[in-house]
Protein backbone atom coordinates (compact mmCIF):
# COMPACT_ATOMS: atom_id res chain seq x y z
CA UNK A 1 0.00 0.00 0.00
CA UNK A 2 1.21 3.57 -0.81
CA UNK A 3 1.59 5.26 2.69
CA UNK A 4 3.30 8.52 1.44
CA UNK A 5 1.63 11.72 1.86
CA UNK A 6 -0.17 13.23 -1.04
CA UNK A 7 1.67 16.65 -2.36
CA UNK A 8 -1.03 19.62 -1.92
CA UNK A 9 -2.96 19.68 -5.54
CA UNK A 10 -3.28 15.83 -5.14
CA UNK A 11 -4.96 16.51 -1.81
CA UNK A 12 -7.05 18.94 -3.57
CA UNK A 13 -8.86 16.27 -6.26
CA UNK A 14 -8.62 13.08 -3.71
CA UNK A 15 -9.00 14.04 0.23
CA UNK A 16 -11.61 13.28 2.03
CA UNK A 17 -13.58 10.96 -0.51
CA UNK A 18 -15.21 7.81 0.98
CA UNK A 19 -16.51 4.62 -0.85
CA UNK A 20 -19.98 5.16 -1.38
CA UNK A 21 -22.14 2.39 -2.38
CA UNK A 22 -22.54 3.16 -6.12
CA UNK A 23 -18.98 3.82 -6.56
CA UNK A 24 -19.61 7.34 -7.29
CA UNK A 25 -16.72 9.73 -8.65
CA UNK A 26 -17.60 12.51 -6.69
CA UNK A 27 -18.72 13.08 -3.71
CA UNK A 28 -22.33 12.80 -2.80
CA UNK A 29 -25.07 15.25 -1.78
CA UNK A 30 -26.78 13.61 1.50
CA UNK A 31 -29.34 15.98 1.72
CA UNK A 32 -30.91 14.98 4.39
CA UNK A 33 -31.60 16.54 7.76
CA UNK A 34 -31.79 13.20 9.71
CA UNK A 35 -30.72 9.60 9.36
CA UNK A 36 -32.43 6.22 10.67
CA UNK A 37 -30.81 4.15 13.03
CA UNK A 38 -30.83 0.20 12.34
CA UNK A 39 -32.46 0.27 16.01
CA UNK A 40 -32.89 1.41 19.10
CA UNK A 41 -29.72 0.49 20.75
CA UNK A 42 -27.79 1.99 17.60
CA UNK A 43 -29.54 4.98 17.83
CA UNK A 44 -28.17 5.25 21.81
CA UNK A 45 -24.88 3.67 20.53
CA UNK A 46 -24.62 6.95 18.03
CA UNK A 47 -25.41 9.35 20.84
CA UNK A 48 -22.82 7.43 22.97
CA UNK A 49 -19.69 7.79 20.74
CA UNK A 50 -19.90 4.46 20.48
CA UNK A 51 -21.10 3.93 16.29
CA UNK A 52 -20.15 6.30 14.07
CA UNK A 53 -22.98 6.23 12.58
CA UNK A 54 -24.73 9.73 11.46
CA UNK A 55 -27.52 11.26 13.53
CA UNK A 56 -28.77 14.83 12.03
CA UNK A 57 -27.36 17.41 10.28
CA UNK A 58 -26.17 20.17 12.39
CA UNK A 59 -24.22 17.38 14.61
CA UNK A 60 -22.68 15.78 11.07
CA UNK A 61 -23.18 14.50 7.35
CA UNK A 62 -21.38 12.33 5.07
CA UNK A 63 -21.04 14.99 2.58
CA UNK A 64 -19.92 18.00 5.16
CA UNK A 65 -17.26 15.20 6.81
CA UNK A 66 -15.79 15.25 3.17
CA UNK A 67 -15.08 18.67 3.06
CA UNK A 68 -13.69 19.00 7.36
CA UNK A 69 -11.33 15.76 6.36
CA UNK A 70 -10.42 17.43 3.13
CA UNK A 71 -10.03 20.62 5.05
CA UNK A 72 -7.91 19.39 7.71
CA UNK A 73 -5.00 17.32 5.00
CA UNK A 74 -4.66 20.64 3.39
CA UNK A 75 -3.79 22.67 7.00
CA UNK A 76 -2.09 19.41 8.25
CA UNK A 77 -4.68 19.44 11.10
CA UNK A 78 -6.19 17.40 13.06
CA UNK A 79 -9.95 18.19 11.78
CA UNK A 80 -11.86 20.66 10.48
CA UNK A 81 -14.90 22.35 11.59
CA UNK A 82 -17.88 23.53 8.37
CA UNK A 83 -19.45 26.41 9.32
CA UNK A 84 -22.20 28.16 7.66
CA UNK A 85 -20.26 31.42 7.46
CA UNK A 86 -16.95 32.89 8.13
CA UNK A 87 -18.56 34.60 10.77
CA UNK A 88 -20.11 31.59 11.79
CA UNK A 89 -16.51 30.32 12.56
CA UNK A 90 -15.50 33.43 14.48
CA UNK A 91 -18.22 33.20 16.66
CA UNK A 92 -17.45 29.72 17.20
CA UNK A 93 -14.00 30.38 18.00
CA UNK A 94 -14.94 33.26 20.17
CA UNK A 95 -17.23 31.75 22.23
CA UNK A 96 -15.32 28.69 22.69
CA UNK A 97 -12.41 30.41 23.75
CA UNK A 98 -13.26 33.10 26.17
CA UNK A 99 -15.17 33.29 28.60
CA UNK A 100 -16.14 36.13 31.08
CA UNK A 101 -13.36 37.59 32.45
CA UNK A 102 -11.01 36.80 29.66
CA UNK A 103 -9.04 38.99 27.33
CA UNK A 104 -7.79 38.75 23.50
CA UNK A 105 -5.20 40.27 22.17
CA UNK A 106 -6.18 40.87 18.11
CA UNK A 107 -4.60 42.66 14.51
CA UNK A 108 -6.50 46.01 14.52
CA UNK A 109 -7.08 45.90 10.87
CA UNK A 110 -9.20 42.82 10.53
CA UNK A 111 -12.55 41.83 8.61
CA UNK A 112 -14.63 44.70 10.19
CA UNK A 113 -17.64 42.57 11.14
CA UNK A 114 -14.72 39.98 13.18
CA UNK A 115 -13.76 43.29 15.65
CA UNK A 116 -17.29 44.50 15.83
CA UNK A 117 -18.80 41.57 16.92
CA UNK A 118 -15.96 40.90 19.82
CA UNK A 119 -16.50 45.33 20.84
CA UNK A 120 -19.69 45.45 20.55
CA UNK A 121 -21.48 42.31 21.73
CA UNK A 122 -18.65 40.08 23.12
CA UNK A 123 -18.04 42.60 25.17
CA UNK A 124 -21.51 42.86 27.10
CA UNK A 125 -20.83 39.37 28.69
CA UNK A 126 -17.43 40.27 30.08
CA UNK A 127 -15.08 39.62 27.95
CA UNK A 128 -11.92 42.23 26.99
CA UNK A 129 -10.24 42.90 23.91
CA UNK A 130 -7.26 45.08 22.76
CA UNK A 131 -6.54 45.88 18.63
CA UNK A 132 -3.16 46.04 17.80
CA UNK A 133 -0.66 46.21 14.59
CA UNK A 134 -0.28 42.67 15.00
CA UNK A 135 2.87 43.40 12.52
CA UNK A 136 4.79 44.92 15.25
CA UNK A 137 5.61 42.15 17.95
CA UNK A 138 6.47 45.01 20.85
CA UNK A 139 2.73 46.27 20.49
CA UNK A 140 1.43 42.44 20.59
CA UNK A 141 3.48 41.92 23.99
CA UNK A 142 2.51 45.11 25.52
CA UNK A 143 -1.06 44.74 24.93
CA UNK A 144 -0.91 41.26 26.94
CA UNK A 145 -2.35 41.27 30.26
CA UNK A 146 -2.85 38.47 33.09
CA UNK A 147 -6.14 37.47 31.74
CA UNK A 148 -5.10 37.45 28.39
CA UNK A 149 -6.11 33.93 26.90
CA UNK A 150 -6.35 34.65 22.62
CA UNK A 151 -4.31 36.01 20.46
CA UNK A 152 -5.66 36.23 16.94
CA UNK A 153 -4.19 37.67 13.94
CA UNK A 154 -5.34 38.14 10.83
CA UNK A 155 -2.51 38.22 7.82
CA UNK A 156 -2.44 39.42 5.27
CA UNK A 157 -4.92 41.67 7.25
CA UNK A 158 -8.34 42.75 5.32
CA UNK A 159 -8.19 45.30 3.54
CA UNK A 160 -4.80 46.77 4.97
CA UNK A 161 -2.61 43.75 3.53
CA UNK A 162 -0.47 43.95 6.75
CA UNK A 163 1.60 40.98 7.31
CA UNK A 164 2.07 39.47 10.68
CA UNK A 165 4.66 37.03 11.56
CA UNK A 166 3.00 34.20 12.47
CA UNK A 167 6.48 32.28 13.84
CA UNK A 168 6.81 35.54 16.43
CA UNK A 169 3.02 35.20 17.46
CA UNK A 170 3.46 31.61 18.84
CA UNK A 171 6.67 32.61 20.63
CA UNK A 172 4.49 35.34 22.33
CA UNK A 173 2.23 33.07 23.29
CA UNK A 174 4.42 30.22 24.15
CA UNK A 175 5.73 32.52 26.57
CA UNK A 176 2.31 33.84 27.98
CA UNK A 177 0.52 30.70 27.78
CA UNK A 178 -1.98 32.20 25.09
CA UNK A 179 -3.92 29.81 22.12
CA UNK A 180 -3.46 31.27 18.46
CA UNK A 181 -5.62 32.06 16.26
CA UNK A 182 -4.89 33.08 12.74
CA UNK A 183 -7.73 33.55 10.12
CA UNK A 184 -6.04 32.60 6.80
CA UNK A 185 -8.99 33.54 4.60
CA UNK A 186 -6.62 36.28 2.12
CA UNK A 187 -4.11 33.28 1.46
CA UNK A 188 -5.94 29.84 1.61
CA UNK A 189 -3.64 26.96 2.79
CA UNK A 190 -2.36 26.45 -0.87
CA UNK A 191 -0.03 29.78 0.16
CA UNK A 192 0.32 29.39 3.60
CA UNK A 193 -0.16 26.94 6.16
CA UNK A 194 -0.30 28.43 9.70
CA UNK A 195 -0.62 25.27 12.14
CA UNK A 196 2.76 24.15 10.32
CA UNK A 197 3.91 27.36 11.96
CA UNK A 198 2.83 26.44 15.31
CA UNK A 199 -0.43 27.88 15.81
CA UNK A 200 -3.14 26.59 17.34
CA UNK A 201 -6.38 26.97 15.19
CA UNK A 202 -7.00 28.53 12.12
CA UNK A 203 -9.83 29.49 10.21
CA UNK A 204 -11.25 30.47 6.77
CA UNK A 205 -14.51 32.46 5.32
CA UNK A 206 -14.87 29.60 2.46
CA UNK A 207 -16.77 31.71 1.07
CA UNK A 208 -13.54 33.63 -0.29
CA UNK A 209 -10.64 31.93 -2.36
CA UNK A 210 -11.82 28.46 -0.95
CA UNK A 211 -15.10 27.81 -2.48
CA UNK A 212 -13.87 30.38 -5.24
CA UNK A 213 -16.75 30.98 -7.39
CA UNK A 214 -19.00 33.37 -5.53
CA UNK A 215 -21.69 31.23 -5.09
CA UNK A 216 -22.07 29.87 -1.56
CA UNK A 217 -21.33 31.65 1.96
CA UNK A 218 -19.38 29.46 4.77
CA UNK A 219 -16.51 28.72 7.00
CA UNK A 220 -13.93 26.42 8.18
CA UNK A 221 -12.01 26.41 11.38
CA UNK A 222 -9.19 23.85 11.33
CA UNK A 223 -7.53 23.04 14.70
CA UNK A 224 -3.93 21.12 15.49
CA UNK A 225 -5.53 18.78 18.29
CA UNK A 226 -8.26 16.66 19.28
CA UNK A 227 -8.55 18.52 22.94
CA UNK A 228 -8.81 21.92 21.08
CA UNK A 229 -11.57 20.41 18.27
CA UNK A 230 -13.52 19.30 21.36
CA UNK A 231 -13.78 22.53 22.88
CA UNK A 232 -14.70 24.05 18.89
CA UNK A 233 -17.07 21.83 17.49
CA UNK A 234 -20.00 21.53 20.24
CA UNK A 235 -20.08 25.18 20.41
CA UNK A 236 -20.60 24.90 16.57
CA UNK A 237 -23.08 22.56 16.87
CA UNK A 238 -25.10 24.27 19.90
CA UNK A 239 -24.79 27.30 18.34
CA UNK A 240 -26.13 26.12 15.03
CA UNK A 241 -24.00 27.67 12.72
CA UNK A 242 -23.59 24.27 10.98
CA UNK A 243 -23.13 24.16 7.08
CA UNK A 244 -25.52 22.45 4.94
CA UNK A 245 -24.32 19.14 2.60
CA UNK A 246 -25.24 20.99 -0.41
CA UNK A 247 -22.83 23.94 0.47
CA UNK A 248 -20.11 21.99 1.28
CA UNK A 249 -20.77 20.05 -1.94
CA UNK A 250 -19.56 23.47 -4.22
CA UNK A 251 -16.56 23.97 -1.77
CA UNK A 252 -15.49 20.47 -2.21
CA UNK A 253 -16.07 21.31 -6.17
CA UNK A 254 -14.49 24.56 -6.15
CA UNK A 255 -11.44 23.03 -3.99
CA UNK A 256 -10.35 21.19 -7.09
CA UNK A 257 -9.42 24.19 -8.93
CA UNK A 258 -8.02 25.84 -5.89
CA UNK A 259 -4.61 26.08 -6.61
CA UNK A 260 -5.03 26.49 -10.71
CA UNK A 261 -7.44 29.71 -9.75
CA UNK A 262 -5.07 30.86 -6.86
CA UNK A 263 -1.97 30.89 -9.24
CA UNK A 264 -3.70 33.00 -12.34
CA UNK A 265 -5.05 35.42 -9.87
CA UNK A 266 -1.86 36.26 -7.90
CA UNK A 267 -0.32 36.29 -11.48
CA UNK A 268 -2.64 39.08 -12.68
CA UNK A 269 -2.35 40.56 -8.96
CA UNK A 270 1.13 41.45 -9.59
CA UNK A 271 0.97 42.64 -13.07
CA UNK A 272 -2.13 45.05 -11.78
CA UNK A 273 0.03 46.20 -9.14
CA UNK A 274 3.02 47.00 -10.80
CA UNK A 275 0.64 48.91 -13.23
CA UNK A 276 -1.14 50.97 -10.57
CA UNK A 277 2.38 51.66 -8.55
CA UNK A 278 3.49 53.34 -11.62
CA UNK A 279 0.20 54.94 -12.73
CA UNK A 280 0.53 59.43 -11.62
CA UNK A 281 -2.79 58.74 -10.01
CA UNK A 282 -2.42 56.29 -7.83
CA UNK A 283 -0.46 57.58 -4.13
CA UNK A 284 0.58 54.29 -3.12
CA UNK A 285 0.08 50.16 -3.73
CA UNK A 286 0.12 47.51 -0.74
CA UNK A 287 0.80 44.24 -2.57
CA UNK A 288 2.56 41.46 -0.70
CA UNK A 289 4.72 40.32 -4.27
CA UNK A 290 5.60 44.43 -4.72
CA UNK A 291 9.37 45.08 -2.85
CA UNK A 292 7.55 48.62 -1.77
CA UNK A 293 5.48 46.20 0.46
CA UNK A 294 6.36 47.34 4.64
CA UNK A 295 6.69 43.27 5.65
CA UNK A 296 8.16 42.17 1.68
CA UNK A 297 10.70 39.95 3.11
CA UNK A 298 8.46 38.16 5.77
CA UNK A 299 5.65 37.69 2.97
CA UNK A 300 8.44 35.89 1.08
CA UNK A 301 9.14 33.73 4.26
CA UNK A 302 5.88 32.99 5.43
CA UNK A 303 3.68 32.58 1.71
CA UNK A 304 4.57 30.48 -0.64
CA UNK A 305 2.99 33.46 -3.05
CA UNK A 306 1.18 36.97 -2.48
CA UNK A 307 -1.53 36.26 -2.88
CA UNK A 308 -4.63 38.07 -5.51
CA UNK A 309 -5.73 40.75 -3.10
CA UNK A 310 -4.63 44.28 -3.63
CA UNK A 311 -4.99 47.63 -2.02
CA UNK A 312 -4.07 51.11 -3.18
CA UNK A 313 -5.31 54.71 -2.69
CA UNK A 314 -5.76 57.62 -5.61
CA UNK A 315 -3.85 60.78 -5.02
CA UNK A 316 -7.58 62.28 -5.21
CA UNK A 317 -8.13 60.25 -1.90
CA UNK A 318 -11.89 58.90 -1.71
CA UNK A 319 -13.95 61.12 -4.62
CA UNK A 320 -10.89 59.94 -7.48
CA UNK A 321 -11.40 56.29 -5.72
CA UNK A 322 -15.51 56.68 -5.99
CA UNK A 323 -14.97 57.45 -10.00
CA UNK A 324 -12.90 54.75 -10.09
CA UNK A 325 -14.99 52.48 -8.80
CA UNK A 326 -18.06 54.35 -10.74
CA UNK A 327 -16.37 53.56 -14.09
CA UNK A 328 -14.77 50.58 -13.75
CA UNK A 329 -16.76 48.08 -16.53
CA UNK A 330 -15.26 44.66 -16.49
CA UNK A 331 -14.53 44.48 -12.43
CA UNK A 332 -17.88 44.52 -10.68
CA UNK A 333 -18.15 47.22 -7.81
CA UNK A 334 -19.01 44.82 -4.66
CA UNK A 335 -17.68 43.48 -1.80
CA UNK A 336 -16.08 39.77 -0.85
CA UNK A 337 -13.17 39.02 -2.31
CA UNK A 338 -11.37 35.46 -3.49
CA UNK A 339 -13.67 34.52 -6.52
CA UNK A 340 -12.52 34.18 -9.89
CA UNK A 341 -14.34 37.57 -10.67
CA UNK A 342 -12.02 40.97 -10.29
CA UNK A 343 -14.15 42.90 -7.63
CA UNK A 344 -13.48 46.25 -6.44
CA UNK A 345 -14.76 47.72 -3.37
CA UNK A 346 -14.44 51.10 -1.04
CA UNK A 347 -13.72 49.45 2.85
CA UNK A 348 -14.13 52.71 4.27
CA UNK A 349 -17.95 53.12 3.21
CA UNK A 350 -18.69 49.49 2.58
CA UNK A 351 -16.86 45.80 4.60
CA UNK A 352 -15.52 48.35 7.42
CA UNK A 353 -18.52 51.27 7.98
CA UNK A 354 -19.50 50.27 11.43
CA UNK A 355 -15.88 50.11 12.85
CA UNK A 356 -15.11 53.10 14.37
CA UNK A 357 -13.57 56.09 12.29
CA UNK A 358 -11.19 56.63 14.75
CA UNK A 359 -9.80 53.06 14.86
CA UNK A 360 -10.24 52.47 11.62
CA UNK A 361 -7.53 55.36 10.80
CA UNK A 362 -5.48 54.33 13.11
CA UNK A 363 -5.58 50.38 11.31
CA UNK A 364 -4.74 52.20 8.37
CA UNK A 365 -8.08 51.95 6.56
CA UNK A 366 -8.22 55.37 5.46
CA UNK A 367 -11.21 57.18 3.52
CA UNK A 368 -9.10 56.82 -0.24
CA UNK A 369 -8.49 53.09 0.25
CA UNK A 370 -9.51 50.88 -2.49
CA UNK A 371 -9.57 46.96 -2.19
CA UNK A 372 -8.91 44.90 -5.78
CA UNK A 373 -9.71 41.28 -5.61
CA UNK A 374 -8.11 40.08 -8.43
CA UNK A 375 -9.97 37.42 -10.89
CA UNK A 376 -8.70 35.22 -13.21
CA UNK A 377 -9.43 36.85 -16.08
CA UNK A 378 -7.36 38.07 -18.94
CA UNK A 379 -4.48 40.61 -17.49
CA UNK A 380 -4.72 42.85 -20.79
CA UNK A 381 -8.88 42.77 -20.15
CA UNK A 382 -8.68 44.05 -15.89
CA UNK A 383 -5.57 46.54 -16.96
CA UNK A 384 -7.56 48.22 -20.05
CA UNK A 385 -10.58 47.95 -17.37
CA UNK A 386 -8.95 49.89 -15.30
CA UNK A 387 -7.03 52.38 -17.37
CA UNK A 388 -9.91 53.44 -19.28
CA UNK A 389 -11.76 53.81 -15.43
CA UNK A 390 -8.38 55.96 -14.29
CA UNK A 391 -8.92 58.35 -17.35
CA UNK A 392 -12.14 59.47 -16.26
CA UNK A 393 -10.68 60.17 -12.24
N1 LIG B 1 -12.51 36.79 7.69
C1 LIG B 1 -12.12 37.53 6.63
C2 LIG B 1 -10.68 37.84 6.45
C3 LIG B 1 -13.07 37.99 5.72
O1 LIG B 1 -12.65 38.70 4.67
C4 LIG B 1 -14.45 37.70 5.94
C5 LIG B 1 -15.50 38.20 5.01
C6 LIG B 1 -14.81 36.95 7.07
C7 LIG B 1 -13.81 36.50 7.92
C8 LIG B 1 -16.24 36.58 7.34
O2 LIG B 1 -16.66 35.63 6.42
P1 LIG B 1 -18.16 35.44 5.88
O3 LIG B 1 -19.03 35.30 7.07
O4 LIG B 1 -18.51 36.65 5.08
O5 LIG B 1 -18.07 34.19 5.07
N2 LIG B 1 -15.06 39.25 4.19
C9 LIG B 1 -15.81 39.96 3.38
C10 LIG B 1 -15.33 41.07 2.65
O6 LIG B 1 -14.20 41.52 2.73
N3 LIG B 1 -16.29 41.53 1.91
O7 LIG B 1 -17.49 40.86 2.11
C11 LIG B 1 -17.25 39.81 3.07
Amino acid sequence: MDTREKAFNSKLIHAGMFDDQFGSATVPIYQTSTFRFKNADHGAACFAGDSDGYIYTRLNNPTIDSLEKLMAELENGYRGIATSSGMGAVNTIYSALLQQGDHMVSTDAVYGPSRIVMEKHYSKFGIESTYVDTSDPDLVRKAIRPNTKVLYVETPSNPTMTITDLEEMVRIAKEHNLITVADNTFCSPYLQRPLDIGVDVVFHSITKFLNGHADIVGGVIVSKNKELDSQLRPMMINLGCNMDPHQAYMVIRGLKTLSLRMDRSQENALAIAHFLQDHPKVAWVRYPGLKSHPQYELGRKQMDGPGGMISFEMKGGLMAGKTLMNEVKLCMLAVSLGGVESLIQHPASMTHSKVDKEAREESGITDGLVRFSVGIENVEDILADLNQALEKV
